[in-house]
Protein backbone atom coordinates (compact mmCIF):
# COMPACT_ATOMS: atom_id res chain seq x y z
CA UNK A 1 0.00 0.00 0.00
CA UNK A 2 0.76 3.63 -0.70
CA UNK A 3 0.29 7.33 1.01
CA UNK A 4 -1.60 8.08 -2.53
CA UNK A 5 -5.17 8.85 -2.35
CA UNK A 6 -6.65 8.67 -5.65
CA UNK A 7 -9.83 12.07 -5.92
CA UNK A 8 -11.93 11.46 -8.34
CA UNK A 9 -14.44 14.02 -9.62
CA UNK A 10 -17.27 13.23 -12.31
CA UNK A 11 -19.38 15.17 -14.65
CA UNK A 12 -19.78 18.44 -14.79
CA UNK A 13 -17.52 19.38 -11.52
CA UNK A 14 -14.68 20.85 -14.55
CA UNK A 15 -17.70 23.86 -14.66
CA UNK A 16 -17.56 24.24 -10.76
CA UNK A 17 -17.82 28.06 -9.84
CA UNK A 18 -19.31 29.30 -12.45
CA UNK A 19 -22.82 28.68 -11.60
CA UNK A 20 -24.90 27.97 -9.10
CA UNK A 21 -22.52 29.02 -6.06
CA UNK A 22 -25.49 28.95 -3.64
CA UNK A 23 -25.42 25.09 -3.95
CA UNK A 24 -21.93 24.19 -4.72
CA UNK A 25 -19.72 27.53 -3.44
CA UNK A 26 -17.95 29.37 -5.48
CA UNK A 27 -14.44 27.80 -5.41
CA UNK A 28 -13.32 25.97 -8.84
CA UNK A 29 -12.05 22.56 -8.85
CA UNK A 30 -8.29 23.93 -9.38
CA UNK A 31 -9.09 25.39 -6.37
CA UNK A 32 -10.04 22.87 -4.55
CA UNK A 33 -7.44 20.64 -5.86
CA UNK A 34 -4.85 23.00 -4.56
CA UNK A 35 -6.51 23.58 -1.30
CA UNK A 36 -6.43 19.88 -0.94
CA UNK A 37 -2.40 19.00 -1.55
CA UNK A 38 -1.94 21.83 1.54
CA UNK A 39 -4.30 19.12 3.48
CA UNK A 40 -2.41 16.50 2.02
CA UNK A 41 1.34 17.76 2.67
CA UNK A 42 0.22 18.55 6.68
CA UNK A 43 -1.40 14.76 6.47
CA UNK A 44 1.83 13.27 5.18
CA UNK A 45 -0.14 11.63 1.94
CA UNK A 46 0.25 12.42 -1.75
CA UNK A 47 -3.05 13.11 -3.92
CA UNK A 48 -3.82 12.02 -7.38
CA UNK A 49 -6.50 15.02 -8.15
CA UNK A 50 -8.48 13.81 -11.22
CA UNK A 51 -11.83 15.07 -13.40
CA UNK A 52 -13.69 13.44 -16.07
CA UNK A 53 -17.30 13.49 -17.75
CA UNK A 54 -17.41 9.72 -18.63
CA UNK A 55 -18.41 6.87 -16.47
CA UNK A 56 -15.97 4.64 -18.06
CA UNK A 57 -13.15 6.53 -17.30
CA UNK A 58 -13.70 6.31 -13.15
CA UNK A 59 -14.42 2.75 -13.80
CA UNK A 60 -10.68 2.52 -15.21
CA UNK A 61 -9.45 5.34 -12.68
CA UNK A 62 -10.77 2.81 -9.72
CA UNK A 63 -8.98 -0.33 -11.36
CA UNK A 64 -6.00 1.70 -11.08
CA UNK A 65 -6.22 2.84 -7.95
CA UNK A 66 -6.27 -0.99 -7.12
CA UNK A 67 -3.03 -1.59 -9.17
CA UNK A 68 -1.37 1.33 -7.92
CA UNK A 69 -1.75 0.32 -3.95
CA UNK A 70 -3.87 3.35 -3.56
CA UNK A 71 -4.13 4.14 0.03
CA UNK A 72 -8.17 5.01 -0.62
CA UNK A 73 -10.45 7.01 -2.81
CA UNK A 74 -12.14 10.08 -2.25
CA UNK A 75 -14.87 9.75 -4.64
CA UNK A 76 -17.40 12.69 -5.95
CA UNK A 77 -18.68 10.70 -9.13
CA UNK A 78 -21.55 13.53 -9.71
CA UNK A 79 -24.56 12.59 -11.51
CA UNK A 80 -23.02 8.70 -11.81
CA UNK A 81 -23.76 8.35 -7.75
CA UNK A 82 -27.50 8.32 -8.85
CA UNK A 83 -27.29 6.04 -11.86
CA UNK A 84 -24.28 3.83 -11.92
CA UNK A 85 -24.13 0.26 -11.12
CA UNK A 86 -20.99 0.18 -12.80
CA UNK A 87 -19.01 2.22 -10.46
CA UNK A 88 -20.99 0.12 -7.50
CA UNK A 89 -19.35 -2.85 -9.40
CA UNK A 90 -15.82 -1.72 -9.13
CA UNK A 91 -15.66 -0.29 -5.79
CA UNK A 92 -16.89 -3.97 -4.66
CA UNK A 93 -14.10 -5.38 -6.56
CA UNK A 94 -11.03 -3.25 -6.12
CA UNK A 95 -10.45 -3.53 -2.20
CA UNK A 96 -9.44 0.15 -1.95
CA UNK A 97 -11.84 2.11 0.45
CA UNK A 98 -13.42 3.95 -1.22
CA UNK A 99 -14.96 7.32 0.74
CA UNK A 100 -18.47 9.28 -1.03
CA UNK A 101 -18.20 13.21 -1.10
CA UNK A 102 -20.71 15.62 -2.33
CA UNK A 103 -20.75 19.24 -1.81
CA UNK A 104 -24.35 19.24 -1.35
CA UNK A 105 -26.24 16.98 0.63
CA UNK A 106 -27.89 14.84 -2.50
CA UNK A 107 -30.65 13.52 0.71
CA UNK A 108 -31.90 17.87 0.47
CA UNK A 109 -32.69 17.20 -2.72
CA UNK A 110 -34.46 16.26 -5.53
CA UNK A 111 -36.01 12.75 -4.74
CA UNK A 112 -33.76 11.35 -7.67
CA UNK A 113 -30.52 12.49 -6.03
CA UNK A 114 -31.40 10.39 -2.95
CA UNK A 115 -30.61 7.12 -4.47
CA UNK A 116 -26.73 6.42 -4.35
CA UNK A 117 -25.24 3.35 -6.09
CA UNK A 118 -21.33 4.99 -4.93
CA UNK A 119 -23.16 4.68 -1.32
CA UNK A 120 -23.65 1.18 -1.39
CA UNK A 121 -20.18 -0.02 -0.81
CA UNK A 122 -18.21 3.47 -0.20
CA UNK A 123 -16.87 2.78 3.27
CA UNK A 124 -17.70 6.20 4.47
CA UNK A 125 -19.23 9.36 3.09
CA UNK A 126 -19.08 13.20 3.60
CA UNK A 127 -22.04 15.86 1.94
CA UNK A 128 -23.18 18.66 2.27
CA UNK A 129 -20.07 20.40 3.85
CA UNK A 130 -19.19 22.20 0.36
CA UNK A 131 -15.35 22.22 -0.75
CA UNK A 132 -14.38 21.61 3.01
CA UNK A 133 -16.00 18.49 2.62
CA UNK A 134 -12.69 17.58 0.40
CA UNK A 135 -10.61 18.32 3.27
CA UNK A 136 -12.73 16.67 5.70
CA UNK A 137 -12.84 13.09 3.78
CA UNK A 138 -8.65 13.19 3.12
CA UNK A 139 -8.73 13.68 7.24
CA UNK A 140 -10.98 9.93 7.36
CA UNK A 141 -9.05 8.62 4.54
CA UNK A 142 -5.87 9.28 6.80
CA UNK A 143 -6.95 7.49 9.85
CA UNK A 144 -8.35 4.50 7.67
O1 LIG B 1 -23.08 17.88 -4.48
C1 LIG B 1 -22.32 17.26 -5.23
O2 LIG B 1 -21.09 17.25 -5.08
C2 LIG B 1 -22.90 16.49 -6.40
O3 LIG B 1 -22.13 15.32 -6.60
C3 LIG B 1 -22.80 17.42 -7.60
C4 LIG B 1 -23.43 16.85 -8.87
C5 LIG B 1 -24.85 16.35 -8.59
O4 LIG B 1 -25.35 15.70 -9.74
C6 LIG B 1 -24.91 15.41 -7.41
O5 LIG B 1 -26.27 15.07 -7.17
C7 LIG B 1 -24.34 16.06 -6.16
C8 LIG B 1 -23.47 17.92 -9.97
C9 LIG B 1 -22.12 18.42 -10.39
C10 LIG B 1 -22.26 19.55 -11.36
O6 LIG B 1 -21.64 20.68 -10.81
C11 LIG B 1 -21.75 21.89 -11.40
C12 LIG B 1 -21.45 22.97 -10.62
C13 LIG B 1 -21.52 24.24 -11.14
C14 LIG B 1 -21.89 24.44 -12.44
C15 LIG B 1 -22.19 23.35 -13.22
C16 LIG B 1 -22.10 22.07 -12.71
Amino acid sequence: MTDIVFVLNGPNLNLLGTREPEIYGSDTLADIGAMLGGKARELGLEIDFRQTNHEGVLVDWLHEARSTGAKAVLLNAAAYTHTSVALLDAIKAIGVPVIEVHLSDPATREGFRHLSYVGMAAVDEVKGLGARGYAVALEKAAAL
